[in-house]
């Protein structure tokens, strides 16, 4: 007779079983990080052939999981395998073996496609069986446990969707332990949870001592990566609060009134596109830091966007309608344009003859004197406020926190709801959002930047309202101080649990 158990020191093995729909190849997506792994569909009955995917590190495989097409017909199933009996003493896995012998098994229109998962099952070392919590436990489970006991292999019962409303985790974890399987585990597939995923793993290990080492190398590999993701991401983050921090555009030189008036809102417009440009830039960077991009990465960032009210950075109005910035707003702001601080204005000059002289010795006298001399040509310096800045911030953090709770399966824009939700909830909160969400360590990061006009991409002659080399070791320091106080503020957040993905999104 030959051993059941699967061959120790072979390389460990996931299948992933269970009915068509209950979010398996949704599981591996997220699972290998990969989300062009299979085809996911809510008609069901996509995944037709078993299909493979690694986990691998620097030093090769740790891990292979199979995608099952499903135990569609399990009633029948379990019928046909029992069908099969001739003495009353054959155990289950001899029932198995003989029904996979038949040529209903091998037949894709009859129970091949069933016949697929289980072979794909023997082949592994662990099962992992995908249940959709939002179900009620049927007999059609007991069926399909009954024939995945069968397969002699140890069962981790994962319950899917259960960041959905209707989930109810708690009666299935009592359904699986009337069938002897104690180790559930939440994980949706959808709403990444980082616990989650090292509680799934924590309970393969469990039932599968052998193969503890690779365990604790996909847990590390995991926890490495995302590390440099948030990191990455931060940085990201703080580049683009520096840039838009620092920008100062210069308008053109005019001579009277109206041609001031004309030259500062193209000023102001030259500004704002190229903020709004370098914040679209920032967002595809973080999500390219976690692994997403193209669709996955516009989807997000465009709950993002819709989210936070669609608060433009670039409209008082907006701003104040987000009750982001009712207090105290008018420091940083002026009445025209709310977001756009005046530097230097109104000014009316008497001419420009003696501007060569004058200009030769203000320019030696340093940033000050050199708004002074722009001035005198009749030049205005125009640069962000600061509640278009902490805009930048807050949407930046929460786009942040959004990737870090969106599983590689995710397609629905309310895998991050929650995120978003909590963040926005914040603010709504009589204004006290502003003080909770950019707290004073940010900001202060991010007022080092201001007037440095030759830290920013985005100003206007490149190297405005600095004095010496634009960029040089002072910006790096400035965006490696930032990023470090924006990783802390995102961590926060997320070990609170406020954000999505703590499974927290139930009630
Ligand atoms: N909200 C949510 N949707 C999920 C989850 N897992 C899968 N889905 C969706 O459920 C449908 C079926 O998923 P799929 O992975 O194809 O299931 P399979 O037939 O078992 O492989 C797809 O529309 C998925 O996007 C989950 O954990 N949460
Ligand atoms: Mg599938």
């Amino acid at each position: 007779m030959t051993s059941v158990a699967s061959q120790s020191g072979a390389a460990l093995r996931l299948a992933v079983v269970g009915h068509a729909n209950t979010g398996k190849t949704s599981l591996l997506q997220t699972l290998l990080r990969r989300r062009d792994f299979g085809v996911v569909s809510p008609r069901g009955g996509t995944t037709r052939v078993v299909d493979a995917g690694d986990v691998r590190d620097a030093s090769g495989v740790i891990a292979t999981i199979l995608d099952t097409p499903g135990l569609e017909d399990s009633l029948r199933l379990r019928d046909a395998i029992d069908a099969g009996r001739t003495d009353r003493h054959e155990d289950p896995r001899t029932l198995l073996d003989r029904f996979l012998e038949s040529p209903a098994a091998r037949d894709d229109d009859d129970l091949g496609l069933e016949a697929a998962s289980i072979r794909a099952a023997l082949d592994a070392t662990i099962l992992l069986y995908a249940i959709d919590a939002r179900e009620d436990p049927k007999p059609r489970h007991l069926d399909e446990l009954a024939v995945l006991a069968a397969t002699a292999r140890p069962v981790v019962p994962v319950l899917n969707f259960t960041a959905r409303p209707d989930a109810d985790a708690g009666r299935w974890r009592d359904a699986c332990a009337r069938q002897g399987l104690h180790a559930t585990v939440s994980f949706d597939a959808v709403v990444y949870d980082d616990a989650g995923e090292r509680r799934l793993l924590e309970a393969v290990r469990t039932l599968a001592p052998a193969h503890d080492a690779a365990i604790t190398r996909w847990l590390d590999l995991r926890a490495r990566e995302r590390g440099v993701a948030v990191a990455t991401a931060c940085e990201v983050a703080a580049d683009l609060l520096v840039d838009a921090a620092a920008a100062i555009v210069v308008t053109a030189t005019a001579t009277d009134d109206a041609g001031r008036r004309a030259a500062f809102s193209a000023a102001s417009e030259t500004l704002l596109s190229a903020v709004r440009r370098r914040e679209a830039d920032a967002r595809d960077d973080i999500a390219a830091a976690f692994g997403f991009s193209g669709d996955d990465a516009r989807a997000t960032t465009l709950e993002v966007a819709e989210a936070l009210g669609g608060v433009d950075f670039a409209s008082p109005e907006s701003l104040e309608r987000a009750g982001l910035w009712a207090a105290g707003a008018g420091a940083g702001l002026v009445a025209a344009g709310a977001m756009i601080d005046l530097a230097v204005g109104g000014m009316s000059l008497g001419g420009f003859t003696a501007l060569g002289a004058v200009g030769a010795a203000l320019g030696a006298a340093g940033a000050s004197g050199r708004k002074v001399l722009r001035r005198l040509r009749g030049q205005d310096e125009v640069r962000l406020g600061d509640a278009a800045v902490e805009v930048l911030a807050v949407r930046a953090m929460a786009t942040i926190r959004a990737f870090l709770s969106r599983g590689h399966a995710a397609i629905e824009p309310v895998s991050i709801e929650s995120a978003v939700a909590s963040a926005l909830e914040v603010a709504g909160e009589g204004g006290r959002g502003e003080a909770e969400r950019i707290d004073a360590e940010v900001r202060g990061a991010i007022r080092a930047a201001r007037g440095r006009g030759g830290w920013s991409s985005l100003s206007v002659p490149a190297g405005s309202g600095v004095v010496g080399p634009g960029v040089g070791p002072g910006r790096a320091e400035a965006v490696a101080t930032l990023a470090a106080r924006v990783a802390t503020r995102v961590a926060t957040r997320v070990r609170t649990g406020t954000g999505a993905g703590a499974g927290k999104a139930r009630g």
